[in-house]
């Protein structure tokens, strides 16, 4: 049997105990929209899950819940409410929740407050949830927690269950590092930590996963490859799915008699003129002191258009207990008196305000009826009010949508603007309002088509299907893992075997990574571990690296070990001198090296490492996300100075690497492999050069990768720091 949990700060419900029998009614909002749009959806065709749960807080008391629990049962799911006290509830919700992370994550850190007592409340709370959810999970649920008043709650419910499957998703923008970082240390990591207890976390845009990709790598030190993020053992995705809409709900509602009904009567009263709107909650992200100033600035330049246009502005409440919102709205019914005042006739209101929850079907007749709807917020993580409209337009419509909203990126057919060029704004009214029929039309079902395919269903699906692959991923990894069997069956055939290889990269094998390449002399314990490990005259032990030969001689020298360097250009057996594997000489370097040389320059920290028969550029100790876009700059460049030459470009762990080509640690493992001819062999690596071995030596030796990720290795050791006590199990 299996369950899908939704936990969400609100349940999707309220009680009305003000009259004389208990109402319940439905909250609105983007995320109720979209999930009670995919369970209604998803009940009538029927899904994988047996049960639903949402699981929120709520505004009834527990006392109303047992007494009205049968009518609050929802239907196409079941609810569990988590009941919070008031105080704290008010220090987690308007407090951190809404006076911390809503301003700072949508880009208004003067309006950010940073309150110690808020986020405590914030982490109770967190808690609180957790604690009820623990009580509720069975093994085979699929937990998936929704938006930012929740972002510790993963971490917390991984604790409690390693193997859970938990989603995250994020409603609101996740901002960049330079934002992200206004939070005090503590906040930052529990936060980004909170997030990475999940198996997938999903954004509504690339840039959104990506900002939070990079604040973990800066705050948590976190590794990533591209979308993938590594915590120990466990891998983490971050994913972009844009929310999507019940497209057809808002199809069905323009055919639907009320709906016609309402939208008529809007166009009766206005007669020929044309109808801008906008639908947006009481909120300063929205922007709507800059949009009345748009509209104002389009009255002015385009008298033309005076009694010809009306603009109807519509504002939910929300959040009216909080001093920044009264404020806003003091300040946008000020700016809509002066506007009307100044341009209002006998006959004419350029503008109508509402300040009132629309019903739906008023909602519906509204985005039939207008001609433009003009929705310009500062930043919004989607905006769904956008979504809605291009789906119910049927004769034209044209969309004037802000570019700073996540609607954007997926609404490219609409009049993008800045929402504070309030004269841009201006002229795209007045030019939308002369956009001929068939071109409104024709940007209406490029962007049509690609709301009813991807709608909230597919939202759903889409994020529900990747979390399952997450899961079969890190299902592969742990597979891979060396345990017990694995180090039996090894030990056994060690010791049946009369002739030994080890072929052990030094780097992220051997010995840790370190910033600076110099700095990775071998330890004590490491010598003497490989002087034993030589001592056995069964045993050849390799060390096959992309260092130069000089280093390794020095570091190693004095160990009975063969030497492998440059990643294969030049090999010395233990009792042998040096062979350089290739005779080519090396100009090419002198052309290649000015070019690595301009990008030291561009990247602060980065080096060049000369080697005999390779040039090596490193940025391990650079700024992470400068070094990683200088590196694919530099990658392009040497790919294209290197096309059809004897040289190879290799993309490694912070380095990259020029070298000659038909040289890699593949080809020399393999050379040495089948001229020993042992019985038993050993390859164990870290990096992308090190797979070139894995595939080489294929069936002919036990190969192992270090660390997680995708690899052709038989196994996985979870750290380097696990290396040398695996080896010595393997061979005591
Ligand atoms: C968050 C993010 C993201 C609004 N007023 C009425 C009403 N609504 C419905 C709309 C729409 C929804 O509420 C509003 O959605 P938005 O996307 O505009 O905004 P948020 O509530 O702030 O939602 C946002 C969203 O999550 C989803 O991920 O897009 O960026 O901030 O569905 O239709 N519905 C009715 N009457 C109203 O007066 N019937």
């Amino acid at each position: 049997m299996s369950r899908l949990i939704i936990i969400s700060n609100r349940l999707p419900y309220s009680l009305d105990t003000s009259g004389e029998t208990v109402q319940i009614r439905q909250s609105s909002g983007g995320l109720v929209s979209a999930l009670k749009g995919y369970f209604e959806l998803s009940s009538a065709k029927g899904t994988e899950f047996d049960e639903k749960i949402w699981v929120g807080s709520c505004d009834f008391s527990e006392q109303e819940w047992n007494e009205n629990k049968e009518s609050l049962q929802g239907g196409d799911f079941s609810i569990e409410p988590v009941f919070i006290e008031k105080d704290i509830y008010t220090d987690y919700y308007n407090g951190f929740s809404n006076s911390t992370i809503w301003p700072l994550f949508h880009y208004f850190p003067s309006l950010t407050e940073y309150e110690k007592q808020h986020f405590n409340a914030y982490y109770k709370v967190n808690e609180q949830f957790a604690q009820r959810i623990i009580e509720i999970m069975k093994p085979g649920d699929v937990v998936w927690v929704h938006d930012y008043q929740l972002m510790i709650l993963p971490q917390m419910l991984r604790k409690a269950n390693e193997d859970a499957t938990i989603g995250f998703f994020l409603h609101i923008p996740f901002p960049t590092y330079e934002i992200f970082r206004l939070l005090p240390g503590e906040w930052k990591k529990l936060i980004l930590d909170g997030l990475m207890g999940a198996d997938l976390v999903g954004f509504h845009t690339y840039d959104y996963a990506q900002y939070f990709i990079n604040s973990a790598k800066m705050v948590l030190g976190t590794d990533s490859h591209y979308n993938t993020l590594q915590q120990g053992n466990r891998l983490i995705k971050a994913d972009l799915f844009p929310i999507g809409i019940d497209y057809k709900k808002f199809k069905a509602a323009s055919e639907e008699e009320e709906v016609i009904l309402y939208k008529n009567q809007l166009l009766q009263n206005f007669g020929d003129k044309k109808i801008i709107f906008s639908v947006d909650r009481l909120d300063y992200t929205k922007g709507l002191n800059y949009r009345l100033q748009g509209y104002e600035n389009f009255l002015e330049r385009y008298p033309e258009w005076r009694e010809k246009v009306v603009f109807i502005l519509n504002i939910i409440p929300s959040r009216d207990n909080i001093a920044t919102y009264t404020e806003r709205k003091r300040m946008i019914e000020e700016k809509v008196s002066t506007i009307n005042g100044k341009y209002s006739t006998i006959q004419w209101q350029p503008l109508i305000y509402r300040y009132n929850h629309l019903p739906f079907n008023e909602l519906c007749g509204l985005y039939l009826a207008a001609n433009i709807a003009l929705i310009t917020p500062l930043r919004d993580g989607m905006n769904l009010v956008a979504k809605e409209f291009v789906a119910s337009c049927k004769d034209g419509g044209v969309l004037i949508l802000s570019e700073l909203t996540g609607a954007a990126s997926e609404l490219n057919e609409a009049c993008l603007v800045n929402p504070t060029d309030t004269e841009e704004m201006a002229d795209t009214i007045a030019s939308a309002l002369q956009m001929p029929l068939e071109e409104q039309k024709n940007r209406m079902q490029v962007m049509q088509k690609r709301l009813e395919e991807y709608d909230v269903v597919e939202w759903v699906n889409d994020f529900l299907d990747q979390l399952a692959k997450v899961k079969k991923e890190q299902g592969k990894l742990t597979a891979k893992l060396v345990d017990k069997n694995a180090v039996d069956k090894l030990q056994n055939e060690y010791e049946k075997a009369q002739k030994r290889c080890f072929l052990l990269d030094y780097d992220g094998t051997l010995a840790p990574l370190v910033r600076i390449p110099s700095e990775a002399a071998p330890k004590p314990t490491l010598i003497s571990f490989l002087e034993k490990l030589c001592s056995d005259e069964k045993n050849e032990v390799f060390i096959i690296s992309g260092r130069d030969a000089a280093t390794l001689e020095k570091w190693l020298g004095h160990v009975k070990l063969h030497f492998i360097a440059e990643h294969g250009a030049v090999v010395k057996y233990k009792n042998g001198g040096w062979e350089q594997q290739t005779t080519i000489p090396s100009a090419w370097k002198d052309e290649i090296r000015p070019m690595l040389q301009s990008y030291v320059f561009r990247c602060a920290g980065s080096f060049i490492e000369e080697k005999q028969h390779a040039l090596t550029w490193h940025y391990r100790n650079t700024h992470e996300g400068l070094g990683f876009i200088r590196s694919r700059e530099l990658l392009n460049n040497l790919l294209q100075l290197t096309a059809n030459s004897h040289l190879q470009v290799i993309d490694g762990n912070k380095v990259l690497e020029v070298r000659l080509t038909g040289m890699d640690k593949g080809m020399t493992a393999l050379k040495v492999v089948n001229k020993l001819s042992p019985d038993f062999t050993l390859c164990i690596g870290d990096d992308t050069t090190d797979e070139d071995m894995f595939t080489a030596l294929d069936t002919k030796a036990f190969t192992i990768k270090v660390g997680a990720g995708s690899t052709s290795a038989n196994f996985n050791i979870a750290q380097q720091k696990d290396v040398l006590s695996f080896l010595e199990s393997i061979i005591s």
